[in-house]
């Protein structure tokens, strides 16, 4: 074995005793993706996130980050925590429309609750050189179908007595501690031990996520998965679920090849998003949940909020639908559950959350990122797509909050549940309301109670789920 190759296999080893699952190494050089990433900017698909335009030398040549750099460790650490809790209690399901898997909610009609059944089961589309059952699917037919709700006091992280009744789901990078501190720490140890075997002259600089830097491309380059066509990056080991995190170095080491890509002719993922946020291999962050309910700290459009299904954070539809999935394990890494059991919040308890709650509850974790204002926007959306007429008093509540991002959000809710209650409470509102923006949502959401109740819907009993009126 040359020294280089000594090196890196001591790398790799320590790596993995840091508790990574995956390692590799790539040159560092230029990536020669400028002008698909330019043209993705161009296209507008960043929407608000401003740092993916600023610092783009690092992204598309990593030596920028460290002048001299020769070297890219990546690592991928499998954060897999198991699938989310069915929202409804045993035998409390019965309600739900048949087909109602996929986006959680159990549809508002028959048309869109087929509609996501068959972009979920795929049947049929997998990779060419695969076969077998979609693996990991979780988030099972989350119909509201109870009227226990958990009512005021109740943590929104505690299903309480009434189960996960009026509850909204996390995606799983966020059910443990925030990664990014947990990873940085180990990459910290990686980087002094590479230091150390390197002599006087190593030089090192680490990375995880918030750095300007393409990780999934780096990892790409070192074999540990490929680009897939949800853009995320894929390990026939881990599937989907893995962090990512690099070492850049101006350390000489030996590289791994490239991993090819194991697609196919799969089209599940792209085809599984409610938001239509995917083409193959690019995704148009503006239309994707993740983005719409972390990273935007404005109004959601509304013509996306029915799609965010009951999603109050982050998103993983067009993961859970990988067929490489199935080779997931559970992670034993205790940084991956723990902050968010059953991978739900209750959705009214996070509408009356207040400030203090929202630190003690959350701190550490990665659900700060989107603050309280925008997981109370968030929970209002999911209960409007419920459609349980149990969340009109947090919702009406909810309209009195001091922040207008939240009473807009809370009056589209009500309008989408509709009934003599919702519809009251919003005329009252519209009465004092001064900003433009809620009362443009206020006069929106009496529109839309008044056409369901034309639609001879009306307010449903507690425990039934709104069903309009859609032609099959
Ligand atoms: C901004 C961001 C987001 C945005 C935008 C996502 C996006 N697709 O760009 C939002 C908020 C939507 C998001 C969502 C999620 N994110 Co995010 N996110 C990032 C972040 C900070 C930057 C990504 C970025 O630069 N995007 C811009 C686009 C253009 O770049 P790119 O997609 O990386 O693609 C480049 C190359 O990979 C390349 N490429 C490589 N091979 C190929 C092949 C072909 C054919 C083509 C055309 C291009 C191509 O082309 C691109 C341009 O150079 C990274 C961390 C980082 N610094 O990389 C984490 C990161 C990508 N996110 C991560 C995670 C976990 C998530 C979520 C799963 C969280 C969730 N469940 O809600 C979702 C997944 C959604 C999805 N389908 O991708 C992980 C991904 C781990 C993995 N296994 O891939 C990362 C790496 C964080 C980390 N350190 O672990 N995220
Ligand atoms: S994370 Fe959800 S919304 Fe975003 S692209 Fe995937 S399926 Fe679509
Ligand atoms: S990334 Fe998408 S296209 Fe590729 S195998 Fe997974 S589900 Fe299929």
């Amino acid at each position: 074995m040359d020294e280089r190759a000594g090196l890196t296999e001591k790398i790799r080893a320590r790596a993995l005793e840091l508790g990574f699952d995956e390692v590799g190494v790539s040159p560092a050089g230029p990536l020669g993706r400028d002008d698909y990433y330019l043209a993705w900017l161009g296209r507008g698909f960043a929407g608000e996130m401003d740092y993916l335009q600023r610092n783009l030398e690092p992204r598309l040549d990593p030596r920028a980050a460290l002048p001299g750099a020769r070297s890219i460790v990546s690592v991928a650490l499998n954060y897999y925590p198991g699938d989310h809790e069915s929202a409804a209690r045993p035998g409390a399901a019965a309600g739900l429309a048949p087909g109602a898997t996929g986006n959680g909610v159990g549809g508002r009609g028959p048309g869109r609750a087929s509609a996501n059944r068959a972009r979920v089961d795929g049947v049929g589309a997998g990779p060419d050189d695969m076969s077998g059952a979609v693996a990991g699917v979780g988030g099972i037919g989350a119909g509201k179908a109870d009227a226990n709700g958990d009512g005021p006091g109740a943590s929104a992280a505690d299903p309480g007595a009434g189960g996960w009744s009026l509850s909204g789901r996390v995606a799983r990078y966020a059910w443990g501690s925030d990664y990014h501190a947990e990873i940085r720490e180990r990459l910290e140890a990686l980087a002094a031990f590479m230091r150390d075997l390197g002599g006087p002259e190593a030089r090192t600089r680490l990375a995880v996520d918030t750095s300007a830097l393409l990780e999934r491309e780096l990892a790409s380059r070192t074999g540990i998965g490929w680009f897939g066509k949800n853009t995320n990056l894929v390990s026939t080991r881990l599937g989907m679920w893995c962090f990512l995190g690099e070492i850049l170095t101006t350390l000489e080491l030996a590289y791994d090849l490239p991993h090819p890509d194991r697609c196919g002719s799969c089209t599940r993922c792209v085809e599984a998003c409610p938001t239509e946020a995917l083409t193959p291999h690019t995704m148009d962050a503006t239309r994707c949940i993740s983005y719409l309910t972390i990273e935007h700290r404005g109004s959601i459009p509304r013509a996306l909020r029915e799609g965010i299904g009951d999603w109050v954070f982050g998103c993983d539809l067009c993961l859970e639908v990988c067929p490489w999935n199935r080779f997931a394990r559970p992670s034993e890494d205790p940084m991956v559950r723990g902050r968010v059991p059953g991978g739900r919040l209750d959705a009214e308890g996070l509408l009356r959350m207040s400030e203090e709650e929202f630190r003690r509850q959350f701190r550490g974790t990665a659900l700060t990122r989107a603050k309280r204002r925008g997981l109370q926007r968030n929970a209002a959306v999911v209960l409007g797509n419920l459609g349980d007429p149990t969340a009109v008093p947090a919702l009406v509540e909810a309209l009195g909050s001091p922040d207008p991002l939240v009473r807009g959000h809370a009056a589209w809710a009500l309008g989408q549940i509709g009934g003599a209650t919702a519809e009251q409470a919003l005329r009252q509102t519209m009465e004092r309301e001064e900003d433009a923006e809620v009362r443009e949502e206020i006069g929106l959401a009496l529109e839309a109670a008044a056409a369901r109740q034309r639609g001879g819907v009306g307010q449903a009993e507690p425990g039934e789920r709104v069903e309009q009126a859609v032609p099959a």
